[in-house]
């Protein structure tokens, strides 16, 4: 019942259906892994999913290519074979590491965003499932950092929010020893919400967005702020208090100071109560 959206990605899908965006990541030759050009599209898709008053809930999947459940993937990091010094390098020869800025994306993105965890969310797509709000995975999904094994490392988000999720011996054990970890293995741990049959993943991932649809989106908004002012320091409190500025525009007080000074004349706040 998804209906493809109007962009021309190349190695992406972006659909939308009830209210609720799905996001695929789609190279599922190499296990979903992203490349520059993945990332900037990632990045245009959950912009467009944050701008589409619609839109309530994002899903972010990896694209299965039916050679087994033990070979799919949600997405195995950055694709090594375009690694360059500096970074990942596209079309345009610049090295990049422009998947920090999506991490960043998902998590200002004042919509609840669901990682739909098929298989592989291993290195930079582990980490893309950690920052995203809620992870639902099927019982083939395997999670894991390579990061001292492939020569990179992700000290931000990848290491402190994992550390908030799962403990900080867990979280220096999955960096350290770089083992791999069953979906049960992640849900014990703290890092899913449910782990689910693979044939059942996205009914119950959509159930899920359902529920969350049912509810009020300002309240929602609010409590995704929240939640990332106790773990992102003053960006966290930006985001926070970016959402109390939205509210005191709808209110009285805030348009009299607006439209005095476009009307020339001193600003009447006597007229609001000095709550206690
Ligand atoms: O750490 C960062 C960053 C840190 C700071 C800032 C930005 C960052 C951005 C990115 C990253 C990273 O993501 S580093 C970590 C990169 N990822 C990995 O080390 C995972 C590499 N892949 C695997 O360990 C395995 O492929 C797998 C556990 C996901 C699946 O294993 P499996 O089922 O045995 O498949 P495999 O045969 O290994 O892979 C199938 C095909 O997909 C292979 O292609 P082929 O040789 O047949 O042509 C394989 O090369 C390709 N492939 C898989 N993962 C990647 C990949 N090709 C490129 N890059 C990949 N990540």
């Amino acid at each position: 019942n998804w209906v493809a959206g109007t962009r021309n990605y190349e190695d992406i899908k972006y659909e939308v259906y009830d209210h609720i965006a799905k996001i695929t990541i789609n190279r599922p030759e190499v296990r979903n892994a992203f490349r520059p050009k993945t990332v900037s599209e990632l990045i245009d898709a959950f912009s467009v999913a944050r701008d589409d008053t619609e839109v309530g809930v994002i899903i972010l999947t990896g694209q299965n290519h039916g050679k087994g459940q033990d070979k799919e993937a949600f997405c195995s990091g950055g694709d090594q074979k375009v690694r360059g010094n500096g970074g990942y390098v596209g079309e345009d020869h610049i090295p990049r590491l422009n998947v920090l800025d999506l991490q960043h994306l998902i998590r200002i993105t004042p919509k609840p965003v669901i990682a739909m965890v098929n298989g592989f969310a291993i290195g930079g797509g582990h980490v893309l499932h950690l920052v995203c709000d809620l992870s639902i995975a099927s019982e083939n999904a395997r999670f894991g950092q390579t990061g001292p094994r492939v020569g990179s490392f992700d000290g931000g988000y990848g290491a402190g929010l994992l550390a908030a999720m799962v403990g900080q011996k867990k979280a220096r054990e999955i960096w350290f020893l770089c083992r791999q970890y069953t979906a049960k293995e992640a849900l014990d741990m703290g890092m899913v919400n449910t782990v689910v049959p693979f044939d059942q993943l996205e009914e119950e991932t959509v159930k899920w967005a359902q529920e969350i649809l049912c509810l009020s989106p300002m309240a929602l908004r609010m409590l995704k702020a929240s939640f990332n002012a106790a773990t992102d320091g003053l960006a966290g409190l930006q985001q926070f208090a970016g959402d109390a500025t939205l509210l005191y525009y709808t209110s009285d007080e805030a348009k009299e100071g607006r439209d005095a000074f476009v009307q020339k004349r001193k600003p009447d706040f006597d007229q609001f109560p000095k709550f206690p």
